[in-house]
């Protein structure tokens, strides 16, 4: 039987939708070539991100819901960074000072699947966030 959605139903989707779509613009991201992470003999999956002044790269990276490694290699040769990663319940699941030039390992296993926005919170004074120059990608926990 196929599902029937009452008038004020679609109209609260169409809301939510339009109210997504707006939160997923007002920040930086922009879906790049999704990245599946490589799971090694050990079950752990590995994968490396590359931090640069204003990106990560792949910024958008799959994984399963189990042990993932992340490789995160600055190449900037100045300004320092950060990778925070949040469930959707708002809790941290990573926060990662990634300085300069340098090369840190972080390891977390996600719980639950779906889509979980990482990006980087610095800011220069008033200027905009990185995550607003566009310092922002998506786990796909799939
Ligand atoms: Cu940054």
């Amino acid at each position: 039987m196929p599902l029937r959605l009452s008038p004020s139903s679609k109209y609260c989707l169409a809301l939510g939708g339009i109210a997504g779509g707006l939160f997923i613009a007002s920040w930086g991201w922009t879906e790049g070539q999704p990245v599946e992470a490589v799971q090694d003999a050990d079950g752990t999956q590995r994968a490396t991100i590359k931090v640069e002044s204003y990106s990560y790269t792949p910024n958008h990276l799959v994984v399963k819901a189990s042990p993932v490694e992340l490789k995160l290699v600055s190449v900037t040769t100045l300004t320092p960074h950060n990778f925070l990663l949040k469930d959707p319940a708002g809790a941290l699941l990573v926060e990662q000072e990634v300085s300069a030039g340098a090369t840190v390992t972080v390891r977390f296993t996600p719980q639950h699947l779906g889509l979980f926005a990482f990006y980087c919170d610095k800011r220069l004074l008033f200027f905009k966030s990185h995550r607003e120059k566009g310092m922002e990608g998506r786990l796909d926990v799939r």
